[in-house]
């Protein structure tokens, strides 16, 4: 039995050509549509705790579409399973709200690097150590999102730990925010970062301490300068996009 815990799955099932690439989505729904859109000869490899992943190809080529949960120590915990099964590039496909105001619901925003204000980042690295993306699996992200005429942007994403205080939401539980907290969509506007997540920062650690390429591509479902809710009429439209630009990177690469 090779199974890792948390993936559910092994070596063995990979079979003779292991895909050396994974497509990353916080939501099992995403993994499950990136899979059945645009994979050739699908298996389900998985469904396991909400982390459920899928293997097939695209144009020939072995590939994973894989579950990260939401948040840092979820995902952590999926990408070092990856890599010890010979995963050697990993394209986070999140959802994500903007900071900006010309990042628009439907947009999508391709993470240069990250504000990594992540706790299990702290396991990985020291604080101070950068978090930033692969520069080429960034830029077939951005030729991908140019070829097929999306309105994209490319730059810094703040990773936090939490969707609402982290973001500076009062319309949840808590409307008290820590000082600290107070104001944090005009500090980072003002510090040009284009969009919350809760995951990229620490797979960006990952992957300079562990050896591996990442990138993420986000779909903007909010726009944060406006109001505090998703826009839920258009949030597919814009995961559809989101996906599609992971998609059309691989031939990039
Ligand atoms: C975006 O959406 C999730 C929270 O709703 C989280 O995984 C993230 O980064």
């Amino acid at each position: 039995m090779d199974k890792l815990y948390h993936l559910n799955f092994g070596k063995s099932d990979l079979g003779d050509d292991p895909p050396k690439i994974a497509f990353l989505s916080g939501d099992p729904a995403r993994a499950a549509q990136i899979a059945g859109t645009f994979f050739d000869k699908v298996t389900c490899l998985s469904e396991y705790r909400g982390l459920d992943s899928y293997m097939g190809k695209i144009d020939g080529v072995p590939i994973l579409s894989t579950t990260s949960g939401m948040g840092a120590p979820s995902l952590s915990i999926m990408v070092n399973e990856l890599i010890q099964l010979g995963v050697e590039t990993v394209i986070r496909v999140g959802t994500s709200g903007s900071i900006q105001p010309d990042v628009k619901v439907g947009d999508v925003v391709i993470t240069s690097g990250s504000l990594c204000v992540q706790g299990a980042a702290h396991d990985i690295a020291p604080r101070d150590y950068p978090a930033h993306a692969d520069p080429f699996v960034s830029v077939a992200l951005a030729n991908s999102a140019k070829e097929q005429g999306k309105n994209y942007h490319l730059g810094i994403t703040a990773s936090v730990d939490t969707f609402y205080e982290g973001q500076g939401r009062v319309s949840g539980a808590n409307p008290n925010l820590m000082r600290s907290h107070q104001g944090l969509v005009d500090e980072y506007q003002q510090l040009n970062v284009l969009n919350f997540e809760m995951e990229a920062g620490t797979l960006f650690k990952m992957a300079s301490v562990y050896g591996f390429k990442a990138g993420c591509v986000c779909a903007i479902i909010a726009e944060r300068v406006e109001s505090e809710n998703v826009v839920m009429e258009t949030k597919n439209a814009a995961v559809d996009s989101a996906i599609s630009v992971a998609v059309g990177a691989l031939k990039y690469l």
